[in-house]
């Protein structure tokens, strides 16, 4: 949680002096929700983020240079530099990627829990997206073919209370974990999704049921970004007041995870400045990394535009 808190802060800082191109959007004040559920799953499982989503590829174990890289748009990045914030996709755990395109991703873990099924593998796939992104068409059809297949798949809705600007009460009819019923599939609420340990257990749960072979699940998580809606772009309109602000922030999930540690006397606060002085010191070496790359060549503009060994009978 504390990787992508201060991945997110510098991503933040290197937005505003220009070294990203565009805006940021950081998962600042949702850490429990991404980690809890990244540590839900097992290795060879897939993930979609959407554009929210520096900290799911760390939650899944990411290294952070190559992923400040793309950041940046350097030749060194996760994607080459060609994905950008928006588009991180790092493969080797399992992230298939994340879209600026809000819903985009979903029909995509559901591709993937679909050949885990049609190929026996035992592998689940998750999809991360917003309480906005809910009242998209395109949840509803990937809900309805993961239902009716069965397919070993998550859908985990990131509530955190607004889309962008606007707040999710006024542009949502019922309650979004209640439209699982709908689907025949299991739907739950984590009321707290501050809490990194019932975020866990109930992506746990989802995931142990996927993998039986029962089927998908929603998961609705409630929780609170604690920055602007994204960064960079120079726009800040108060739509939140400092009342709500405070309450949230006040229930920060890495201080409530650090004090439990340390009430439980699982580590001493010692224990956790040293952990927290090592991931400092981390994310300063991943924007050093970064900014050190080189950008790409104009030479690799075309290339991995398709896979490798893209031809045309392998398709039809
Ligand atoms: C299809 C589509 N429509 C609109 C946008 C513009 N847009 C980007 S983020 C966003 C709000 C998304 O809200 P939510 O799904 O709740 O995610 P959050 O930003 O709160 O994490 C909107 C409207 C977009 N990127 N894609
Ligand atoms: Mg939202």
């Amino acid at each position: 949680m504390l990787r992508i808190r201060l991945f997110d802060e510098r991503a933040s800082k290197m937005v505003k002096r220009g070294y990203i191109p565009g805006t940021v959007h950081t998962s600042i004040g949702q850490e429990a929700q991404v980690v809890g559920a990244c540590m839900a799953l097992a290795k060879g499982d897939h993930m979609t983020g959407n554009h929210r989503s520096h900290g799911h590829p760390i939650g899944m174990g990411s290294p952070l240079g190559p992923l400040m890289a793309e950041l940046v748009g350097k030749a060194t990045g996760v994607c080459k530099g060609k994905g950008g914030s928006l588009h991180l996709a790092d493969y080797e755990v399992g992230s298939l990627g994340e879209s600026g395109i809000t819903g985009s991703s979903i029909p995509i873990a559901v591709g993937a829990s679909l050949s885990a099924q049609v190929l026996g593998e035992k592998r689940v796939a998750i999809t991360f997206f917003g309480d906005g992104t809910a009242n998209q068409g395109v949840l509803y059809e990937s809900m309805n073919l993961a239902s009716a297949y069965k397919l070993p798949v998550i859908f985990l809705c990131e509530n955190n209370f607004y889309a962008l600007s606007t707040p999710s009460h006024t542009v949502t009819g019922g309650r979004i974990v209640d439209r699982a019923s709908g689907f025949g599939m299991p739907g739950v609420r984590v009321e707290n999704g501050q809490d990194v340990i019932a975020v866990y257990n109930a992506v746990r749960e989802a995931a142990d049921r996927a993998r039986r072979g029962e089927g998908p699940s929603l998961v609705e998580v409630m929780t609170y970004r604690f920055r602007e809606h994204s960064e960079g772009l120079r726009i800040n309109v108060d739509y939140r007041n400092a009342e709500e602000k405070a309450l949230w922030t006040s229930r920060d999930p890495i201080i409530l995870f650090r004090d439990l540690l340390i009430e439980k006397g699982i580590a001493t606060a010692d224990e956790m400045d040293a952990i927290d002085a090592e991931i400092e010191q981390e994310v300063e070496d991943c924007a050093t990394f970064a900014l050190e790359s080189p950008d790409p060549d104009v030479s690799v503009a075309f290339e991995h535009l398709y896979t490798d060994d893209y031809k045309l009978e392998n398709v039809l």
